[in-house]
């Protein structure tokens, strides 16, 4: 057995994990990062494209933003679009001037996964059987095989940023953790094309045949989402398919301006609303996709786990640095506080925005429940309080601050 040794091992190499480790890294705090997959493959999942304010602070302060900044588009608005009639949600003039950065996920990661092979901090890639072991002792272990031999890493905590599908929270006993969970009965499929957008800025769009998003990752490249019934497959979609009920979805003089092309990728994802609890146990702590999804409706994924990896991150730099270790029993209740919240948004958004068609929801035939969702919008989206309300969910909350244990 290979033995190696680290203040904090990643499970992980996705946005959570890079970024904790490229934070703590900073900070002089020692990390190990294990992943499953090889670094292309990370890079070729096609994921979120809206960074919220905290988001791109923080990448700003892990040093990884030099590439945002310039490539990077800060929109200040975003339209609802319900039946074709557009609202626009002024982001800038409703939050006192914050904005989001349209800047895809994958972008992100690569810069994380550049900054970190340029500082030489240890990140092994295609591993195979990572297991985390004594998480509730001083002295938890990972052991992990690697081109065929087997290591074993002691350590002084384990950040699970494995996602959903990860050994971090499977490490937790079922019987020390609650799973809340909400399948939609429909799921997104999302085209990437080198086509000029439609918009400059986003259109969400709620419509009698399915929700529709128009979104963009430059002038030149175009992401478009389209409802479709969970048992749908990726084979049934022509590009033509596509595009055609792409146009009839979203607002007309959008539709004249949609410039339709090849795709360059295109898949089905399923959506969840899920949380586990608690968020930590012993010394393992879950981190983004590992404690919790939410719908891409509300943007939040992405941005909900960089959350959680600055209050983490925050509360292991008052550990280091101040001896603090009882902070870090702080780290699952102020984290879920922001979940839940998060969680609620993009559920609210979620029900608002999409077609429930005649599946029953909430006790009552969909199409009732419908009635009831467009009601709910039409009145968020017609007061200024409402649409504040949406831009300042959508922008993101500040963080919570993180206070030292003898001051709880
Ligand atoms: P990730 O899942 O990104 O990364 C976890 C990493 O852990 C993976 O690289 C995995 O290979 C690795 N891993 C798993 N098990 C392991 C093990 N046992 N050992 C070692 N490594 C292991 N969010 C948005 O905000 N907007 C969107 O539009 C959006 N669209 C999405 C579309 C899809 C299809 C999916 C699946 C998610 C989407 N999300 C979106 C959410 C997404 O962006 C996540 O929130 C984000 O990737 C979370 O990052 P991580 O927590 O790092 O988890
Ligand atoms: C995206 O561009 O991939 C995107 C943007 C906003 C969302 C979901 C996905 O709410």
């Amino acid at each position: 057995m290979n033995k190696l040794n680290t203040h904090v091992v990643i499970i992980g190499a996705g946005p959570s994990g890079l970024l904790l480790g490229q934070l703590l890294g900073r900070q002089g705090i020692d990390t190990i990062i294990l992943e499953r997959v090889s670094g292309d493959y990370v890079l070729g999942r096609i994921r979120a494209g809206i960074l919220e304010q905290g988001t791109v602070d923080m990448l700003r302060e892990a040093g990884v933003s030099q590439r945002m900044e310039a490539e990077g588009e800060v929109h200040h608005g975003v339209d609802i679009a319900n039946n074709g009639v557009v609202t626009h949600i002024d982001l800038h003039a409703l939050t006192g001037g914050k904005t989001v950065m349209c800047y895809g996920q994958v972008e992100v990661t690569r810069d994380l996964m550049a900054a970190r092979a340029e500082a030489s901090w240890p990140t092994y890639y295609e591993v195979s059987d990572v297991q985390p072991q004594a998480v509730t002792s001083q002295q938890p272990t990972v052991t992990f095989s690697y081109k065929g031999a087997r290591y074993q890493i002691s350590c002084d905590y384990i950040a699970g940023c494995d996602g959903y599908h990860g050994v971090s929270r499977q490490t937790i006993p079922a019987e020390k953790r609650t799973e809340h969970e909400r399948i939609y009965p429909f799921g997104w499929l999302g085209l990437l094309s080198d086509t000029p957008p439609v918009s400059a800025e986003l259109i969400y769009c709620k419509h009698a045949r399915g929700f529709a998003l128009a979104s963009r990752r430059s002038a030149t490249r175009s992401r478009y989402y389209l409802q479709v019934p969970t048992d749908d497959k990726v084979e049934n979609w022509s590009d033509d398919a596509f595009w055609a009920e792409l146009k009839r979805r979203i607002p007309p003089a959008a539709a004249a301006r949609l410039v339709t092309g090849k795709s360059i990728e295109k898949s089905i994802a399923p959506l969840r609303s899920f949380v586990c609890e608690p968020m930590q146990y012993g010394r393992l702590f879950l981190v983004g996709d590992a404690a919790h999804i939410v719908p891409p409706t509300g943007a939040k994924g992405l941005n909900l786990a960089v959350a959680d990896v600055t209050i983490l991150y925050r509360i292991l730099c008052r550990v280091y640095q101040e001896g603090d270790t009882a902070c870090a029993l702080q780290y699952s209740e102020i984290a879920l506080r922001r979940v839940w919240n998060t969680e609620r948004f993009s559920w609210w958004m979620s029900n608002m925005l999409h077609d429930y068609g005649a599946t029953e929801v909430s006790g009552m035939a969909g199409h009732t429940f419908g009635r009831f969702m467009t009601s709910e919008l039409d009145y968020y989206l017609s007061s200024e309080a409402g649409r504040t309300l949406i831009a300042e969910q959508y922008v993101g909350l500040p963080f919570e601050t993180i206070k030292g244990s003898e001051s709880k």
